[in-house]
């Protein structure tokens, strides 16, 4: 009799348990839980002190894409993609900030939906075709202060601070550690403890001349962009030696693509790639939330929002990425 009891209260109990569970799982992946970031050695943690990764998608060029960015795709993203960040791309150049300030107004409306989902939002200074970071310093300097006073007290905010330098002649030593110094000290002139990541030489790849001038702020952490079709054992190995050396490392942007863009969906390196990143608790964040044709576009072709929402409309890329997001860790 007791056994009948016993197991007849376990069928009422068990799903009950494994229900909130879930729900407490899912929330667990979120800001209100999480709280304010904080680094120890190479991870990234939450309030409590527990490594923490964020993972998610980012925009392609703010200015030509933003239209598939809302409140309604965000929420779409986190709930049944299972995204707790999302990046925002606004480029500098090529349509961006310097020719088109306004574009900053379309950056807060994203960051306030972000908040209101509860979701984490990297809000990203795409340098790119200016290779240098001190090109527009004095801009970056503005920016980041009007973004920083609007948003100082609130634990979602991650700071990049330039997307990727690039160009031969810039190097970490002389040029993007010195920006990076001034703007981190003009952020944190507002707000003390936001998670600060730096793009760092040669398209986020050459960690040699960081590893031995680290920046000084204990929130900051380094970028490693890398696509799957293009860098390959070399850069892993390199970051390998990076992390033992205590860098932490967040992988800002990444694609499934070559480093173009386009030219296919290499799943077996971008396996390869994951799979290390997992052993090392490194967050990701993929190449992108776009229509355009090309591979690294998570959606169709000139499908809009479709794709989001309904996976017939995604591309090689994007249902492959949705998988891999799906899976938690
Ligand atoms: C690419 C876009 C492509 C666009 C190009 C220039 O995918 O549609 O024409 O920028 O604006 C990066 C950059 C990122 C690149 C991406 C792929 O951060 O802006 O996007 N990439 O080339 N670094 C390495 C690869």
């Amino acid at each position: 009799m007791k056994r009948i009891i016993i197991a007849l209260s376990l069928l009422f109990v068990l799903p009950i348990c494994g229900c909130d569970k879930e729900e407490q799982i899912e929330k667990n992946n979120l800001a209100s839980y999480n709280g304010d970031l904080q680094i120890s050695g190479i991870n990234l943690q939450n309030q409590y002190g527990e490594n923490f990764r964020l993972k998610g998608i980012s925009s392609h060029n703010l200015y030509w894409f933003g239209d598939l960015i809302n409140y309604n795709t965000l929420m779409e993203l986190r709930d049944n993609w299972n995204i707790n960040a999302f990046r925002i791309a606004m480029y500098t150049e090529e349509d961006g900030y310097i020719k088109n300030p306004n574009i900053k107004y379309k950056v807060v409306n994203i960051i306030n939906a972000a908040i209101k989902l509860d979701m984490y939002v990297i809000i990203d200074w795409h340098i790119l075709s200016d290779n240098n970071p001190n090109t527009y310093i004095e801009e970056a300097k503005s920016f980041f202060s009007e973004i920083a006073s609007l948003y100082k007290d609130k634990p979602n905010i991650i700071y990049e601070i330039c997307n990727e330098p690039n160009g031969e002649d810039i190097i970490w030593n002389n040029d993007v550690k010195p920006y990076a110094e001034t703007i981190i000290s003009t952020i944190r002139a507002i707000d003390d403890d936001a998670i600060i990541i730096v793009g760092t030489p040669n398209y986020c790849q050459d960690f040699d001349e960081v590893i031995t001038n680290l920046l000084s702020d204990k929130n900051t952490m380094y970028a490693l962009h890398f696509y799957a079709g293009t860098h390959k054992d070399e850069l892993i190995e390199h970051i390998r030696f990076v992390l033992g050396a205590n860098i932490p490392i967040f992988v800002s942007e990444w694609g499934t693509s070559t480093a173009n863009g386009n030219d296919g969906v290499f799943f077996e390196e971008s396996n390869k790639w994951l799979d290390f990143l997992d052993a090392y608790n490194i967050s990701w964040i993929n190449w992108s939330l776009s229509d355009k044709n090309e591979s690294s576009a998570i959606l169709q072709n000139n499908t809009g929002t479709l794709g989001i929402f309904d996976e017939n409309y995604l591309s090689d890329s994007g249902k492959y990425i949705k998988n891999k997001l799906k899976i938690k860790s």
